[in-house]
């Protein structure tokens, strides 16, 4: 086991810079030279030469290290790092197409004002060219008039685009409105069974160690094409023979190289697991015991009210100890035997543990009762369950660096294909259930945390404490009525992102007893119109507010709606930097990630060329916006927001303007102690941890944590919830409140996606997937030029939808033809591939991202829209998280 702290690269800049040159010929620098060339009118013979080190930011993990080659001030060739560790000289598709993200001349490039007062995704706005300095001002007296009224009334949206910005996130609170809002998220709402499962944003597997690896409603990396280190380890355990199942409606890339593709009926995967969970407790009875008694809180008595029952004197929640037929606090010395199964009586009140609830529910889904809904077999479901338990190998153990840990080499990864259902929370949490049942968290082997470090420490009542830290958090927040925010987060207090909800908000702002209008956006690096709801609901709910400004790059659907669009550099213009700092909760988790396992850094992107045009660091914007809004300086300004991600030594003067780059510097002095000249040479700075320090069970081993089995704290939101609508007198705005509650578990138990509820007539279902070259919109791939060519010319399966043959036949379909898919909430027009490779029910929507503002390149409005499909309405979606519920029944016929 490699025990050693080093760093991953050293290298001679000057002697690389002519060896590379040489190579960029041969590897098609001469060919990039010679189309730029034409493009440019720069001479092809190169008069200077250098080679850069970047970061790649074309996906938001932005963590692929790049070497640019800049010949006489124009990069000829982008290409991966060869000794960086994190993606070892590879760059994803993506990552090929950063230079178009640089030449595309479609970026925009000067502050743009508004001159039409008619507004519309299809309406010129007759765009005025302007000085940084006339827009800001116009914009910085908008909004100052506002700030002395009313601050809620202006909202910051923000999304992927707006990751590589330090600051975009506080400009909300240096305005003091509560609408900084996030667009991304609804669409993603896959972090909260991670944060109960494990403490950590993400989870992934341990493919070092693991023998069977499930996969549902998910990839691996392969799917999207990923370029950081997850494709080595992966191929490396299916050669050792680790069995790969895949369970999902279509035969993706990776299904397609897995042992066992599953075709499911989407939205049914909690049916799916509860048939497994059936198997392993009443028909093979074999689960890990000395994990479920001691390393998870399957034994805490739970009481009628559906809560812990707790200790009078130390409100510590109670376990039953057979031993001596009284029941302990959990945590008690003399704790034997904690029962898992029975009915007890604590002062009268019948008392069972966790454990045995969840045999009760799960007592009649049988496998033949899940095949039923998901149209798995029910043998299939057996079999996997049995292998599942067969593989995990209870009681065994390992030794690392001399360590012994226990060894479970099974894991069950769940992703946006399971959590983005109305039921998605319970599914997900189906999924760590089975893998607490036979103890396969975050031990060798098994399914681990994104993070590395003590993130499974125990909170109060001795359970894996819910992270809390920056960014993403699983709440609860407080509950409040009427919500402060357009995004109505306070009525939804373990909310992932719900931006969507704005949109509902803007239409009807009295429904959700909203007293005040919105008077001006900022956009930033997130969209309303790439996730649900109609393109056109969402556009003439966006025009209810009256000012818009965007920090953008291409005349995208927010771009084309505003008043003021203030232009960013691109990538190979910019300043920024990834800072990974030890023991973060994420490591800019990809997916099954064990390449990365215990890596984390510093990464900086230093311009490799000067800006072609008159654009900005983002964060120089907002700085810029604070500025001539008159909230910069002072301690409660960004500044003194600043000033707190700084260590005393490189602190600002508050009352200073700063540009971006020098604080910066000061961030990464304060981070790393290094300034830009290490960074400069460097490029990149990564440390790998000892292999035993990268299980989380080092941290808390044996009798020194818990794992949720059962999630309190929702039956605890879910009486608050009630109370307080009671304490009022009125209910849910758009929701039947009981309903609403009913998917408050604790367990995973069934409730159905509501796609199943939907008039007869919709008789599919359609389902979207990532496709390598369009994720989303992050750096504007949606409308490079490079990506696209590759897209239309070498992928069959791109802008279209599938269909099994089967189902064509039936509904007299043909290869090729121009179709409608419609659901409830509208349509989309596409033509139809035929193929085997996706369940008969299904139509398949790969990537589903067209665009809908005609002043983006035409390319991007090639292909399929999925999104308008996706309903946004109150009832619809997931209520814990608000995730949106993307399993849409949908009905299609010929155009
Ligand atoms: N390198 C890199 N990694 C990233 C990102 C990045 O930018 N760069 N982005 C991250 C982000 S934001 C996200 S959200 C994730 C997304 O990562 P994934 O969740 O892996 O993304 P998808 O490709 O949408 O995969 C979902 C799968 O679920 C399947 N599916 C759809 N419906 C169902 C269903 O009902 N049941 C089952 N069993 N399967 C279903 C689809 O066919 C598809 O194969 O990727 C993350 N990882
Ligand atoms: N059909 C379909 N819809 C999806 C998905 C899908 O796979 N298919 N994925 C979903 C998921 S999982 C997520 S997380 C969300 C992501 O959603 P978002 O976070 O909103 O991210 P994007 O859609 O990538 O970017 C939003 C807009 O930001 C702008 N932008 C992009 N990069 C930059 C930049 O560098 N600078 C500036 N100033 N602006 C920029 C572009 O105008 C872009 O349209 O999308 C969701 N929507
Ligand atoms: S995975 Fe691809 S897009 Fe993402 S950072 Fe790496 S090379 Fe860039
Ligand atoms: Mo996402």
């Amino acid at each position: 086991m490699a025990t050693v702290t080093h760093r991953v690269s050293r290298r001679n800049f000057v002697k690389a810079t002519g060896a590379l040159a040489a190579v960029a010929g041969t590897l098609g620098g001469g060919t990039y030279r010679r189309i730029v060339s034409a493009a440019t009118g720069a001479p092809v013979q190169p008069q200077s030469e250098e080679v850069k080190y970047g970061v790649c930011r074309m996906c938001h993990t932005y963590f692929c290290a790049t070497r640019v080659h800049v010949q006489n001030g124009i990069v000829t060739l982008v290409e991966g790092a060869k000794d960086c560790d994190v993606n070892q000289g590879a760059l994803c598709i993506r990552g090929h197409g950063l230079i178009m993200n640089l030449y595309d001349p479609y970026r925009l490039k000067k502050p743009l004002v508004r001159t039409n007062p008619k507004k519309g995704l299809n309406v010129d706005p007759q765009w005025k060219e302007a000085s940084w300095e006339e827009a800001l001002d116009l914009v910085g007296k908008r909004i100052r008039d506002i700030l002395a009224r009313d601050p809620r009334r202006i909202a910051i949206f923000t999304g992927f685009g707006a990751d590589g910005s330090q600051y975009a996130r506080l400009l909300a609170g240096a305005l003091g409105t509560p609408n900084g809002i996030t667009t991304s998220g609804s669409i993603c709402s896959t972090h909260f069974h991670n944060f109960f499962g494990h403490g950590t944003m993400m989870d992934r597997a341990d493919v070092e160690y693991c023998r069977l690896l499930i996969a549902v409603g998910r990839g691996t990396g392969g799917n999207f094409g990923e370029a950081q280190g997850t494709q080595g380890p992966f191929f490396r355990a299916r050669e050792r023979g680790m069995r790969f199942v895949v369970v999902d409606p279509r035969l993706s890339p990776e299904a397609a190289k897995a042992d066992e593709w599953i075709p499911i009926r989407p939205g049914t995967d909690l049916a799916f697991f509860l048939g497994m969970m059936h198997v392993i407790l009443f028909e093979r009875k074999e689960y890990d015991i000395e994990f479920l008694k001691h390393r998870s809180n399957a034994p805490y008595l739970i009481g009628p009210d559906e809560l812990y029952v707790r200790d009078r004197t130390s409100n510590k929640p109670l376990v039953w100890d057979m031993a001596d037929g009284r029941p302990k606090p959990f945590d008690d010395p003399g704790l034997k035997d904690p029962a898992l199964t029975g009915t007890y009586d604590v002062r009268g009140v019948a008392a069972r543990p966790a454990f045995q609830l969840l045999m009760d529910h799960v007592q009649d889904k049988t496998p033949e009762w899940a095949e039923g809904i998901t149209t798995v077999p029910a043998a299939t479901i057996r079999r996997l369950a049995n292998e599942f338990v067969d593989q995990a190998s209870i009681g065994a153990t390992i030794t690392i660096d001399g360590e012994t840990f226990p060894l479970r080499p099974v894991a069950i990864n769940v992703n946006r294909g399971v959590t983005n259902r109305k039921n998605g929370h319970l599914s997900s949490w189906a999924a760590v259930v089975l893998c607490e049942l036979v103890g396969a968290m975050d031990v060798p082997g098994g399914r681990l945390g994104s993070g590395f470090g003590p993130f499974n420490r125990p909170d109060e009542d001795g359970t894996v404490a819910l992270y809390r830290g920056p960014g993403l958090q699983p709440g609860p927040f407080p509950w409040k009525f009427p919500p402060d925010s357009y995004d109505l987060a306070s009525l939804y207090p373990h909310r992932h992102n719900i931006g969507f909800n704005v949109i509902k908000a803007l239409e009807d702002p009295s429904k959700y007893g909203l007293d005040y209008p919105l008077e001006l956006a900022i956009f930033y690096g997130g969209s309303h119109f790439n996730k649900g709801g109609t393109p056109e609901r969402i556009e003439s709910a966006l025009l209810k507010i009256p000012f818009i400004v965007s920090i953008e790059a291409t005349m995208g659907e927010n771009a084309m709606l505003s008043d003021v669009i203030l232009p960013e550099h691109a990538v190979l213009e910019r300043h920024f930097a990834n800072i990974n700092e030890p023991h973060s909760p994420e490591m800019r988790p990809k997916i099954v990630d064990s390449g990365n396992i215990g890596l984390t850094g510093v990464m900086v992107n230093i311009p490799a060329v000067k800006p072609l045009y008159d654009t900005k660091n983002a964060d120089d914007i907002i700085l810029d916006l604070a500025e001539a809004a008159g909230v910069l300086t002072g301690e409660r300004g960004l500044n003194g927001m600043i000033n707190r991600q700084l260590k005393p030594e490189y602190r600002i003067d508050p009352n200073k303007r700063y540009n971006y780059v020098e604080l910066l510097e000061r961030r990464l002095k304060s981070v790393t102690g290094k300034g830009y000249d290490f960074w400069e040479q460097h490029g990149f700075e990564l440390e790998k941890a000892p292999a035993r320090e990268s299980y989380n069970y080092h941290y808390n081993p044996m009798g020194k944590t818990r794992y949720v089995l059962y999630r309190e704290v929702l039956k605890r939101t879910a009486h608050t919830i009630r109370e307080n609508f009671g304490k009022l007198g009125i209910t849910m705005p758009g929701w039947d409140l009981e309903d609403f509650l009913s998917y408050y578990q604790a367990l995973p138990v069934w409730r159905p996606s509501t796609a199943a509820a939907a008039p007869a007539e919709f008789d599919l279902y359609a389902v979207v997937w990532r496709t390598p070259p369009y994720m989303f919109d992050l750096s504007w791939v949606q409308s490079n030029a490079l990506l696209f060519d590759i897209a239309r010319h070498v992928d069959p399966y791109q802008f279209v939808v599938l269909l099994n043959r089967s189902t064509a036949k039936a509904k007299g379909l043909q290869d090729g033809q121009v179709v409608w898919v419609e659901s409830p909430y509208g349509r989309t027009q596409a033509r139809v591939r035929l193929t085997e490779a996706i369940h008969p029910e299904v139509v398949g929507f790969p990537g589903g991202l067209k665009r809908s503002s005609s002043g983006l390149n035409p390319m991007a409005l090639e292909g399929t829209n999925f999104n308008r499909l996706v309903p946004i309405d109150d009832g619809t979606f997931e209520p814990m998280t608000g995730g949106l519920d993307t399993a849409v029944k949908v009905k299609i016929y010929a155009a």
